[in-house]
C-alpha cells in the first residue's frame, strides 16, 4: 500500500460554461491562482485545459505554450495538459498539444459515449499519441473511463512497449454518462483487470458529479491515488455550488490524511511518474 497520496487537480475542463459556473477558472491568470492555490493545500499534478478569450475551450498551441511556462514559472506543480481536448476537437489539434512541451499528457484509451457526444478515441490515434511521447519524454497519464480500456491499455504496452520513463499511470474516470459508473463494484473490476498490466502500475481515480465522494473514498482505501476539480465536481454538496478548487484539494488532502496517507509531495510524485528532469 502507497504511503502518500498522489493528488491531481483538474480545474477547468472542457464542459462547464463559465457563466454557468463563475468560480471556473478560464483566463490564464485565474488558472496559475488556481494552480497556486491547489499546490499549497497538497496538489501536485495540474491537469490542464485552457479557455480562450470568449471563454469557450481551446488547443491553441500558443496559449498552451505559455500556460506551460506560466505554471513552470509560479508553481513547482507537475503540469499536464489534455490530449482529449472538447469532444468537437480533431484529432490533428489533438496531437499538436504535445508540441507544448509538458511535463505529462492523457491519452484516452478508447472511444466512449460521452453524454449525448461521442468521445472518439481510434486505436490508430492511441498509437500515435503513446508513440510521440516516448519520442518527446512526455509521460502519460492513460485515461479509463470503461473497463475495457485497460484491457486497450495492456495491448497498447505489449506492442509499443512502456512510456517514457518506464512507469505506467492510469486515471479511472467514472461515472460520465456513457461510461463506467462511480462504484464500488466498478473499482473493484478496475482493479481486477490492473492485475494484468506491468508490475508497479499506479492508478488515480475520480468520480463526475454525484460519483465524486464515493469514488474518492473507494481509491483511497483501493491504495489509489485522487483526482480532483471543477472539471468533475461543480456542486461541493447537495445545494452547495464549488467555491475554488482548493477547496476540493483540500477536502480530498483532508480525507488523504484521515486514510495516513497524507498527499505526496512533488518531488516525490516527479520520481514515482518518471517525469524527466530540468
Ligand atoms: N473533455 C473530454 C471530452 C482528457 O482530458 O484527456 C475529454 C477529457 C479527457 O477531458
Ligand atoms: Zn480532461
Amino acid at each position: 500500500m502507497m504511503t502518500t497520496t498522489l493528488i491531481t487537480v483538474a480545474p477547468t475542463g472542457a464542459e462547464s460554461r463559465k457563466s454557468d459556473v463563475p468560480a471556473l477558472p478560464v483566463t490564464l491568470a485565474e488558472l496559475v491562482a488556481t494552480a497556486r492555490e491547489c499546490e499549497a493545500v497538497g496538489a501536485s499534478v495540474i491537469h490542464v485545459h485552457l479557455r480562450d478569450d470568449t471563454a469557450e475551450p481551446t488547443l491553441d498551441l500558443g496559449r498552451l505554450k505559455e500556460a506551460v511556462a506560466a505554471l513552470r514559472a509560479e508553481t513547482g506543480l507537475i503540469v499536464q495538459l489534455s490530449s482529449g481536448g472538447a469532444v468537437t476537437d480533431p484529432e490533428e489539434d489533438r496531437l499538436r498539444v504535445l508540441d507544448a512541451e509538458p511535463d505529462m499528457a492523457s491519452c484516452t484509451m478508447g472511444t466512449v459515449n460521452f453524454g449525448d457526444d461521442v468521445f472518439l478515441n481510434r486505436w490508430g490515434f492511441i498509437v500515435d499519441l503513446h508513440t510521440r511521447m516516448q519520442e518527446r519524454a512526455i509521460v502519460p497519464e492513460y485515461e479509463i473511463f470503461d473497463l475495457g480500456q485497460l484491457t486497450a491499455l495492456q495491448r497498447l504496452l505489449d506492442r509499443h512497449g512502456l512510456p517514457y520513463g518506464g512507469h505506467v499511470h492510469l486515471d479511472l474516470v467514472m461515472g460520465v454518462p456513457g461510461g463506467m459508473p462511480g462504484t464500488v463494484p466498478a473499482v473493484s473490476a478496475c482493479l481486477q483487470a490492473m492485475r494484468d498490466l506491468p508490475e508497479g502500475t499506479t492508478f488515480s481515480a475520480t468520480g463526475i458529479g454525484r460519483s465524486t465522494l464515493p469514488v474518492l473514498l473507494t481509491s483511497l482505501a483501493a491504495g489509489g491515488h485522487l483526482r480532483v476539480g471543477m472539471e468533475d465536481t461543480i456542486t461541493y454538496a447537495k445545494g452547495q455550488p464549488v467555491e475554488s478548487n482548493a477547496q476540493l484539494v483540500a477536502r480530498a488532502a483532508g480525507f488523504a490524511r484521515l486514510a495516513q496517507r497524507p498527499p505526496m509531495p512533488v518531488a516525490a510524485a516527479r520520481e514515482l511518474l518518471g517525469i524527466r528532469r530540468g
